[in-house]
């Protein structure tokens, strides 16, 4: 389903995996994935990053992300075959994934758009959910407004065209207790840095 927002490219397809196969995939990321704890400077204080990461990709490309450069690890059989889906799906093809894992409501992503350089100009960011349901929310950097969509587990959010230009999107805390959840979000480095 296209989601109603404007000056974005934004698509949600809610049973992308049925709930079984979400769990499947929710055990095999938690336990296989190499998860890394970064620190991340933040007006001048270092601190650690509000959820584990995982890098993966082709021949060990590097992105810099916040101040951290990471190094791709080698695709394993598991994301390869949810990377072949998604870039069915998408038509397009992804050369990395970054893999977040929000242990419980106090994880979580600051406002921030997909737009370092190396993704290029007008990225698509092919994003699934497995886990518990967290609230993605988005916001528009000229009009401020707001929209926010419960991402649920098995779901695939797609976002393209001029969408990281126009809006930043967060994964807010939450006081209540919430599972743990991982997202999956398959990239394109267009050149090395
Ligand atoms: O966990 C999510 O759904 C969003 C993650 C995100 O925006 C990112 O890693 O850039
Ligand atoms: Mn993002």
């Amino acid at each position: 389903m296209k989601i109603n927002c404007p000056d974005a490219d934004i698509e949600y397809i809610e049973d992308f995996y049925s709930a079984d196969e979400a769990h499947l995939i929710f055990n095999a990321l938690t336990q296989h994935l190499v998860w890394r704890h970064d620190d991340i400077k933040m007006f001048g204080k270092v601190m650690k990053i509000p959820r584990l990461q995982a890098w993966y990709g082709d021949n060990s490309l590097r992105y810099r992300y916040s101040n951290i450069t990471l190094t791709a690890e080698p695709w394993t059989a598991a994301l390869l075959a949810i990377k072949e889906k998604v870039s069915g799906y998408c038509r397009h093809d992804f050369n990395a994934v970054l893999a977040n894992l929000y242990r419980d409501q106090h994880d979580s992503v600051g406002w921030h758009s997909d737009d370092e350089p190396e993704l290029g100009a007008m990225p698509t960011i092919a994003s699934l959910s497995f886990g518990a349901e967290r609230e993605f929310q988005l916001k528009h950097i000229i009009t401020k407004e707001k929209m926010s969509i419960s991402l649920a587990s098995g779901s695939l959010l797609i976002m393209r065209g001029k969408t990281q230009h126009y809006w930043q999107h967060c994964l807010p805390k939450r006081s209540k207790l919430i599972k743990p959840r991982v997202n999956l979000s398959f990239r394109k480095i267009c050149n090395e840095s």
